[in-house]
């Protein structure tokens, strides 16, 4: 499919057998050709030109397509937004995986990247020009065999600006390089051509394919071509014509001299002698270095968790958290033990004369250092003080009484023992 493409719509050419120049066109298409799929025309480098690999064909973009092309082109299989790329890689890092840059413009973040496209332009090429047209997100320097020829951002057409004189100053015969330096300052990244090269020659330009390798050495001059046939004889002695160059070869050796003419009138010139043979082809030139790594696999499957590993040690004890709140006020608790007895306080301020009680009882009257008698049995009054006691021989008149009545007939003193107590 691929090779069909390429065959198609890369080459036109425009075969002649003779040595007059017919008109030949090249044309080359970035891309049109589905997601995924490698740009035929086209090869990029990730290190400045040290090394070029593939570039892939990446779908459409937000920018606006050249006239009749609908896909865009990346040195890298991705855009530099999506989680895998077109080979399955999952995208970790969109800078070194996909080119994308990261800042605006001059911010020095850019990421650079380099596409090139090469052709063997025909020998004695003539009325050249160029319809270069190119997108790129975000900025292209293009060059045509190392000469800058313009700086595009964004969709720019260079077209027209690359007159017969221009294009006939750098283009030049055996191989050909238009180069694309692309810059990027950050999401997508992409590139996008439509080349149409037309001449005159007698062959067409051929187109190096892809990722082919570098250029292998030129090969040795091939022999030179076969002698011219000798000239016609003329019919009047005349010489013939020197025969014609090979092509590619070093030139015929001179045809050889017409035989002498008959004496006589001159006759006419005798008619050119036919092309000498080609020369043979250069021997072939050796191969080409192995072209650059593939890119890398896509990542493997996730491993399986693995054993819970032992318990850390304590961490240390974090600070102290800051005091919370006061709370609010709890409910009240069940009465306290009765505590001990307290010391005996200070004595209190002289409280005012309370009022007058009333009258108490009536004394017993006596005065002190009068004195009282009482018998030996009844206990010693308060407020007096004893002096000493007595006996004392005391008359029973109730025993009198009681024999008038006729039951008692004899009287009985009392003998008693008197204490003296004096008031205080
Ligand atoms: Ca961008």
């Amino acid at each position: 499919m691929k090779n069909i493409h390429w065959f198609m719509c890369v080459l036109i050419l425009t075969f002649s057998q003779v040595a007059h120049a017919d008109p030949q066109l090249l044309e080359l298409v970035g891309t049109d050709l589905p997601i995924g799929a490698i740009d035929p025309y086209s090869e990029g480098s990730t290190d400045n030109g040290l090394t070029w690999g593939e570039t892939y064909s990446v779908g459409t973009h937000p920018f606006a397509d050249l006239p009749g092309v609908t896909g865009w082109v990346n040195v890298y299989p991705c855009q530099g937004n999506e989680f895998e790329d077109l080979l399955g890689v999952e995208i970790t890092d969109p800078g070194a995986q996909c080119g994308q840059g990261v800042g605006p413009q001059g911010s020095g973040l850019e990421t650079v990247s380099w596409i090139r496209i090469r052709f063997y332009m025909p020998y004695n090429f003539t009325n050249t020009s160029m319809n270069l047209q190119m997108n790129a997100d975000n900025q292209g320097d293009v060059y045509l065999n190392d000469e800058f020829l313009a700086t595009i951002e964004g969709q720019t057409q260079v077209d027209g600006n690359f007159t017969p004189s221009v294009i006939s100053q750098h283009l030049k015969p055996g191989l050909n390089t238009i180069k694309l330096k692309l810059t990027d300052w950050g999401g997508l990244v992409a590139f996008q051509y439509h080349i149409s090269l037309s001449f005159d020659a007698i062959s067409g330009a051929t187109l190096v394919p892809a990722a082919a390798g570098p250029e292998g050495p030129a090969g040795p001059q091939g022999p030179a071509g076969n002698d011219g046939a000798d000239g016609a004889d003329g019919a009047d002695g005349a010489d013939g014509a020197d025969g014609a160059q090979g092509l590619a070869g070093a030139d015929g050796a001179d045809g050889a001299d017409g035989a002498d003419g008959a004496d006589g009138a001159d006759g006419a010139d005798g008619a050119q002698g036919p092309a000498g043979a080609d020369g043979a082809a250069g021997a072939q030139g050796p191969a080409g270095a192995d072209g650059a790594a593939g890119a890398q696999g896509p990542a493997g499957a996730d491993g399986a968790d693995g054993a819970q590993g032992p318990q850390g040690p304590a961490g240390n004890d974090g600070s102290d958290g800051a005091d919370g709140n006061t709370g609010p006020q709890g409910y009240t608790g069940p009465q306290g033990p009765t505590g001990d007895t307290g010391p005996q306080g200070p004595q209190g301020i002289q409280g005012n004369q309370g009022s007058q009680g009333a009258t108490g009882p009536q004394g017993e009257g006596l005065m002190s250092g009068s004195l009282l008698f009482l018998p030996e049995s009844e206990p010693a009054p308060a407020g007096y003080t004893r002096l000493g006691s007595y006996k004392q021989e005391l008359k029973n008149k109730k025993s009198k009484k009681s024999n008038k009545s006729g039951k008692s007939n004899k009287s009985k003193n009392l003998n008693i023992t008197i204490i003296v107590y004096q008031r205080d």
